[in-house]
């Protein structure tokens, strides 16, 4: 029998959870996204990933700002503890079963009143898989209000599939001539909640107006039954939990 946890993620192609880390856990990971954002700020590197789409020309200033880096737990150990929670890990599990693989995790900092707009999109081309058991979790470090630009998304579109163009950078007429970021769900949360969605769950996210800066980590998972369709996105392939049944001597020896 399907866990409640799956199946309402299943009807609806998202999940938003509370009580996956502690109040100390948050204000830890909170304080190493701090260091990380230091870091960052004194790298010389280009650090703003801006989507700049002509989706949100009209949303956005052109000096719009969300500060990002891949790969969180090659800054922190503390954050690499993050993903291994059993807490957390428990719940994915509910999602995508007991082989649990790790493809990256992503820094997202949106500055106050000049954080950038993200188009509506799906995510499933950027790293694609064979069973397309991609899911995103997107941990919200400061309490997320609709002005501070939260994630949006549209309820149960994951169940249009692999919709193709739909990466964000050009109008989809299936995805942008029906659904609007403005009329999208907004996903707001409590620091430490955890947001779910599949791979094909169509979303996105409107500027931040507020005077408060927006901070999350996404993390990208997938099942160790599921293989990664060769493309040149980051994927660390950690095992965080069970097997990774494609793993072979050249893959793990290219890492
Ligand atoms: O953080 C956001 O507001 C959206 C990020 C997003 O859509 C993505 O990375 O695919």
């Amino acid at each position: 029998m399907k866990n409640n946890n799956l199946s309402k993620f299943e009807n609806d192609g998202f999940l938003l959870q509370k009580n996956l880390f502690s109040k100390t856990d948050i204000l830890r990971f909170d304080i190493e996204f701090d260091k990380i954002l230091y870091q960052l700020n004194n790298s010389n590197e280009k650090i703003n990933a801006r989507w700049g789409s002509p989706l949100t020309n009209d949303l956005e200033d052109k000096n719009s700002c969300v500060i990002h880096t891949h790969n969180v737990h090659c800054f922190s150990a503390k954050m690499l503890e993050m993903i291994q929670q059993k807490r957390f890990l428990d719940h994915v599990e509910s999602l995508i079963g007991p082989d649990i693989m790790l493809h990256h995790t992503k820094l997202f900092y949106k500055p106050p009143l000049i954080g950038s707009a993200f188009p509506l999109h799906q995510d499933w081309s950027y790293f694609p898989s064979e069973k397309n058991t991609m899911i995103t979790a997107v941990i919200h470090l400061t309490d997320t209000s609709s002005e501070m630009g939260c994630i949006r998304l549209i309820p149960k579109s994951h169940k249009f599939g692999q919709i193709k163009k739909s990466n964000g950078h050009q109008h989809i007429d299936q995805i942008h001539s029906k659904y609007t970021l403005e009329k999208a769900l907004p996903i707001t949360a409590k620091a430490g909640e955890v947001l779910f969605f599949h791979s094909c769950t169509i979303h996105g996210s409107l500027p931040n107006q507020d005077l408060k800066p927006r901070k999350t980590i996404l993390i990208q998972l997938y099942s160790g039954k599921d293989k990664i369709i060769k493309n040149d996105h980051t994927n660390v392939e950690i095992v965080l939990r069970g097997w990774n049944y494609f793993a072979t001597r050249e893959s793990a020896g290219k890492l």
